[in-house]
């Protein structure tokens, strides 16, 4: 696995740095940028789902690697924009200066916009995939995963909670703000390969659950975590006034909600037996990780 992980990560680099490109015509600013967000960082949780995905169900590796390259510029994007003094105001990300502090505000929110198109652009090159529905169900299925039902709705509910938020008001949220991209990564991945309808609709309920233990984990780390292994400042959640799963349900509720999302992950997995043991790594990771 460790070996395997490394791989990804060279992979997932090398493609993204090719992507960001080198030219004497483009703003070598807006370049350094979106290298500084996206080249070399962070853990390629979604990556790296995909990677597991597509070759748990057959799928062509270096297929899924593009993919996951155009997630990570998603994800990268939507980090920088949630660190903008006009959401988060984060100046510490990945344990270095948030985007816009390295460079300035404009350039950050260049750098997110450059990011995002950049994103579909991977998915509908012919090098992601020689038949054009497929690449076509690609960018659709993540121009929805990114939008008012995804990403971008998700932070509207994040940013304006409402007034004593229950428990489904938070589900909604993070399944939006952070499921959403988790959920395309393992749709995407299952997408290049053989996948009967019943088993792509348990990938999915996978998916689902997971995308909710992974932002429950973060919610916890918050609380509990330590800022060092984090990467960026914690404790901000309560601070915020966020209806995160510790503010709905308390610590000790939340980390038992994550115990029984990650059972029925691992009920959702049942069925492909030991061809599942990258992705059933992947969950026990999201519910245990420090950073
Ligand atoms: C239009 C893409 C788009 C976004 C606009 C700003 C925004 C709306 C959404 C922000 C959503 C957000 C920041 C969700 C948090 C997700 C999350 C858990 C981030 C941390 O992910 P990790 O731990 O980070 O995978 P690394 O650094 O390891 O990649």
């Amino acid at each position: 696995m460790t070996v395997w992980i490394h791989r990804v990560r060279n992979d997932i680099d090398s493609t993204l740095e090719a992507a960001v490109g080198q030219s004497a015509e483009r703003s070598a600013n807006l370049a350094a940028a979106m290298r500084y967000a996206v080249v070399g960082g962070g853990k390629r949780f979604r990556a790296t789902l995909t990677i597991a995905a597509a070759e748990m169900v057959g799928g062509c590796y270096e297929q899924a690697v593009r993919i996951g390259a155009a997630i990570e510029c998603v994800h990268a994007q939507s980090l920088i924009h949630d660190d903008l003094p006009c959401m988060d105001d984060d100046s510490l990300r990945r344990g270095k200066p948030t985007v816009h502090r390295q460079f300035d505000e404009a350039t950050a929110v260049i750098a997110g916009d450059a990011l995002l198109a950049l994103a579909f652009e991977i998915l509908a090159d012919e090098l992601t995939h020689p038949d054009a529905t497929i690449r076509a169900r690609l960018v659709l299925r993540l121009a929805q995963a990114v939008g008012q039902d995804g990403l971008a709705g998700g932070q509207m509910l994040d940013l304006y909670p409402p007034v004593n938020a229950s428990q489904s008001d938070m589900e909604a949220c993070e399944s939006r703000k952070t499921g959403a991209l988790i959920r395309y990564a393992v749709e995407a991945g299952a997408m290049l390969g053989q996948c009967s309808p019943e088993e792509l609709s348990r990938l999915i309920q996978f998916a689902e659950r997971l995308g909710l233990v992974f932002q429950i984990r973060d919610d916890v780390l918050d609380v509990i975590g330590d800022p060092e292994e984090v990467g960026k400042a914690l404790g901000k959640d309560i601070a915020s006034g966020r209806a995160s799963a510790t503010a709905v349900l308390g610590v000790e509720n939340a980390i038992l909600q994550s115990h029984r999302l990650e059972r029925e992950c691992l009920e959702a997995l049942s069925g492909f037996g030991s061809n599942a043991l990258a992705l059933k790594d992947l969950t026990s990771f999201a519910v245990r990780r420090h950073h």
